[in-house]
């Protein structure tokens, strides 16, 4: 192992110093990256495609030796991959995972909850913050709209470690394709999980597969998380410092990917981080066009400069690449997620984007993208049932929806409860009443945003399953409680948070 792994870091120095040049510059920005194998081609998950309308596959859940950036490191993944393997599925699909539960049995044991005093990190910059190491889990299908039934998408399930539980979705056959993804959901573990590196994607078939100018395309995945690793164990992104705060694509730390000059490529991206915002900007060499958000696809496609996802967010856009050859940084922005030091997230890049070889005829972007147009609940004679304030606050390590925490799995103090008619639409206004940054997420149906601090909208329906809050601030939502009915949640996703009490209940009636 030793010999090939310092030739190819040998080999990296040489071409990192091969490309060096002011394009390149920024790539010192990122202090947590030295010593991973950098520059290296993009490569992807595998991936498990359906046949004949079914797909079954087994996720184990271990703490086991992975690569994270071309370097050895102990963490909790599926199958022993970071990221966990992609799934493919189409419309009308059966998708059976059988989930194995293998974390240590060792760990503290089920009813430990978020305020036993516990520090696993000594020395974490978040103080107040304690966790128990999770050996519960369960597993989430983020953005797909399924039945939260057991067999289901059922994220109240826990899972012991030793033992194993089949879920099965059947998926509509009027499902949204586009991008989503599974992570474990089992409160007060759900950060350290999600974390370690435990996430997958899942490709829905169809939609923009069929649109010329795109499904004809070649195609990327990029699958962001974050993570620390430290004496070769990964550890979760919230006891990260600012030297050691990894971003990783698809496992790789800066990552090459290459373009011919005019290409245009589609690339689906996922932010799988535990919890961070993600705002990403291409410095020169291609243009951005936005096809799809959080698996929903837009009418037409919108010109972007900065790719914006907030955690758990996915989006698919476009990629031409210029005439000229060159290299060209991918930066994550300057980004102040909390008021305080350690809230402070650096400019650094992410990845080295390369316009090289035979160049090809630049093609023009599609104007359509859907045969139908989105369903828009701002349309006049939409009947709203119900409006509703939904308020975060928090006094950490305490965080709150309308004033409650969701506590623990034991029936204690489940936080707030909304009751639903299935059939209808509600319209709620989320408002962020603390000095930092929340992202609302809701299991099972995606909603339209409709105002911004009272706003209207303007432009083209926006359809999402999580949604940023900027401190301060309000967002207005219309959310249609469509075909399920059965008890799940909406939360935040900055999943220290969930874990910390922000989260509450939907309960569905027919
Ligand atoms: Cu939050």
């Amino acid at each position: 192992m030793r010999i090939p792994r310092l030739l190819a870091l040998a080999a990296v120095l040489a071409l990192a110093g091969a490309l060096a040049g002011p394009a390149l510059a920024a790539d010192d920005d990122c202090p947590a990256c030295a010593g991973y194998l950098r520059h290296q081609p993009l490569t992807e998950p595998r991936t498990h495609p359906s046949m004949g309308g079914q797909l079954a596959v087994t996720l184990t859940s271990r703490l086991t030796e992975t690569t994270i950036g071309g370097r050895p490191a102990l963490s909790q993944v599926y199958n022993g991959q970071f990221p966990g393997p992609t799934l493919v599925v189409s419309p009308g699909d059966t998708m059976r995972v059988h989930l194995r539960n293998r974390l240590n049995p060792d760990y503290l044991p089920y009813g430990a909850s978020s305020e036993d005093p516990a520090p696993i990190f000594p020395g974490q910059p978040y103080a107040g913050f304690t966790q128990p190491l999770g050996n519960l889990t369960n597993l989430h299908v983020h953005g797909m709209h399924v039945s939260p039934k057991s067999p289901s998408d059922n994220v109240l399930l826990s899972i012991k470690p030793g033992e194993d539980y089949r879920y099965r979705y059947e998926i509509p056959a009027n499902h949204p394709s586009g991008l989503f993804w599974y992570h474990p959901h089992r409160h007060e573990y759900t950060d350290q999980q999600v974390g370690a590196g435990q996430a997958g994607m899942i490709i829905v078939r169809g939609g923009l597969d069929d649109v010329p100018g795109v499904g004809d395309l070649r195609e990327r995945l990029l699958v962001f998380q974050n993570i620390e690793v430290k004496d070769g164990a990964a550890t979760s992104s919230q006891y990260q410092t600012p030297e050691h705060r990894l971003i990783t694509i698809n496992g790789q730390v800066q990552p090459r990917i290459d373009l011919r000059p005019g290409e245009t490529q589609r690339w689906r991206i996922a932010n799988a981080s535990s919890e961070r915002f993600l705002s990403l900007e291409p410095m020169g060499g291609v243009e951005l066009r936005r096809l799809a958000i959080d698996g929903n696809t837009l009418d037409r496609p919108e010109r972007i400069t900065r790719i914006w996802l907030s955690p758990g967010q996915r989006v698919e856009v476009l990629v031409r690449a210029g005439a000229e050859p060159g290299s060209f940084a991918l930066v994550q922005q300057r980004f102040n997620q909390r008021p305080t030091p350690y809230g402070k997230q650096p400019r650094v890049t992410v990845a080295t984007i390369r316009v090289a070889g035979a160049a090809q005829e630049p093609q023009p972007f599609p104007r359509v993208l859907r045969e139908t147009p989105q369903r828009d609940l701002m349309a006049p004679g939409t009947e709203i049932v119900r409006t509703r304030k939904v308020v975060f606050t928090q006094a950490p390590p305490k965080f709150f929806i309308n004033n409650k925490r969701f506590m623990d799995h034991a029936g204690h103090a489940m936080g707030a409860v909304f009751d639903v008619k299935v059939g209808t639409v509600e319209e709620w206004t989320l408002e962020n009443a603390s000095p930092e940054w929340h992202n609302f997420h809701i299991h099972v149906n995606d909603f339209q945003v409709v105002a911004r601090n009272g706003e209207p909208v303007r432009g083209q329906p926006q359809w999402f399953d999580s949604i940023a809050i900027r401190p301060g601030h309000t967002v207005t939502l219309r959310l249609p409680f469509d075909d399920f009915d059965g008890t799940w949640v909406f939360h935040c996703h900055v999943l220290v948070h969930e874990d910390h009490g922000m989260m509450a209940l939907v309960q569905a009636t027919k």
